[in-house]
């Protein structure tokens, strides 16, 4: 199945009913079936699997993937795991086959890749560190092609930091962040402030850039079924709240537009997923003090933002930097806790409110929902 938006795992589903998704046409809705919990302590990586019927870890490695990761994307039933900087490569796990790793493909040593997406077989790579759109083709073997060149996008040190993807009828999008990497740290995002590149994949140039109205895109797309348009989550500087927010970009008019700031979600702005019905939309937002090295005070939440009123509501919270993503299933609400000293997943009822709190062996930084037919029928219990 052709992965709508980038790691837009649960609207899937809804997108590929409601708007169809690139060229393959309505597909039999799938359901979930559990999801993969990308992990990593900086020091070791690993993954966890959680079965969602039995709400447990069924199986669970540590060491197999690389320590700096933060994206994992579904595709064709096959996972990709990013592997970012020093590791430099994309892993494709195979779930049916044990959750081994079946192939690994370097992006370029230093390149620090981003983010994945799928165009007609091929696949799309982002690279923070190259200012380079990698082209891959065909899948599964992953051979690399010619590259798109975007350093003409780019801040004033040559680089635009692409960083998420996503895909609307054959095109893909570019989140770039454009900061300034070669006045010192700290970085500043150019005076231009970010933007998304258009690229289209028939020619494969950039057909436009569209400029942002809030800067630093710093979590994946996602896709609002109910209106067509890819929301962003724009934090602006982590240690300011009120210079981000959320960013709808329109896939069709190719524009750009302010639908949340981050005064009021109430945080600085880290991730965001929506309901099913579309009615919700959910972020992790941290206190300024979370993006001020050393500093005391920095708590994270999760809060819900119902569009028809405006209104919101804290619905999770954690002391220091401890929620790293946010992504929902079915009227469930799952929050990546990487807390070091207790990490897992905690599940949250829309509904009703009620958690459940899943531990896993290592902090987790990205939850990928596994459907059903990317789930092993008789997954071997236990952990390696
Ligand atoms: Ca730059
Ligand atoms: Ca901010
Ligand atoms: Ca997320």
């Amino acid at each position: 199945m052709k992965k709508c938006g980038s790691a837009v795992t649960v609207l899937l589903v809804l997108a590929v009913l409601s708007a169809g998704c690139g060229d393959n046409g309505p597909e039999k809705a799938e359901g979930v079936a559990g999801a993969f919990i990308l992990s990593t302590d900086y020091t070791t990586g690993g993954f966890s699997v959680v079965d969602l019927e039995s709400r447990s870890v069924v199986y669970e490695k540590s060491g197999t993937v690389g320590s700096d990761v933060d994206q994992a994307v579904l595709h064709d039933g096959l996972i990709y795991v990013i592997n970012r900087m020093y590791a430099d490569n994309v892993q494709v796990i195979d779930p049916r086959q044990g959750f081994a790793t079946i192939y690994q493909v370097s992006t370029g040593s230093g390149s620090n890749p981003y983010d994945i997406e799928f165009v007609d077989g091929k696949a799309y790579v982002s690279r923070y560190g190259v200012p380079q759109i990698l082209v891959m083709s065909p899948v599964p073997s992953l051979s690399v092609t010619s590259p798109v060149d975007i350093s003409a996008y780019a801040d004033s040190d040559g680089n635009p930091e692409a960083a998420y993807l996503a895909e609307k009828n054959g095109t893909v999008f570019i989140a770039l962040q454009r900061w300034v990497t070669d006045k010192g740290w700290p970085w500043s995002i150019t005076t231009d402030g970010s933007a998304v590149a258009v690229l289209n994949t028939e020619t494969s140039k950039i057909a436009k850039v569209i400029p942002l109205p809030v800067s630093n895109p710093v979590e994946d797309f996602v896709e609002n079924p109910s209106q067509d348009v890819f929301y962003l989550p724009c934090a602006g500087y982590n240690d300011r709240v009120g210079d981000g927010g959320v960013v709808a970009i329109d896939p069709v008019a190719l524009t750009a537009s302010l639908e949340i700031t981050e005064s009021v979600l109430g945080g600085n702005l880290f991730d965001i997923s929506i309901s099913e019905d579309a009615a919700t939309l959910f972020a992790i937002v941290a206190t300024r003090e979370c993006g001020i090295w050393g500093a005391s005070g920095c708590k994270m939440s999760v809060v819900s933002y119902d569009f028809p009123t405006g209104s919101t509501d804290v619905i999770f919270q954690a002391d220091g930097f401890t929620i790293s993503d946010l992504e929902v299933n079915n009227g469930e609400i799952w929050i990546a806790n990487n807390d070091f000293q207790n990490p897992g997943i905690v599940i949250v009822n829309e509904a009703t409110g009620d958690m459940t709190r899943i531990s896993t062996a290592l902090p987790p930084v990205k939850i990928l929902f596994l459907t059903e037919s990317a789930y092993p029928e008789n997954i071997t219990a236990g952990t390696q």
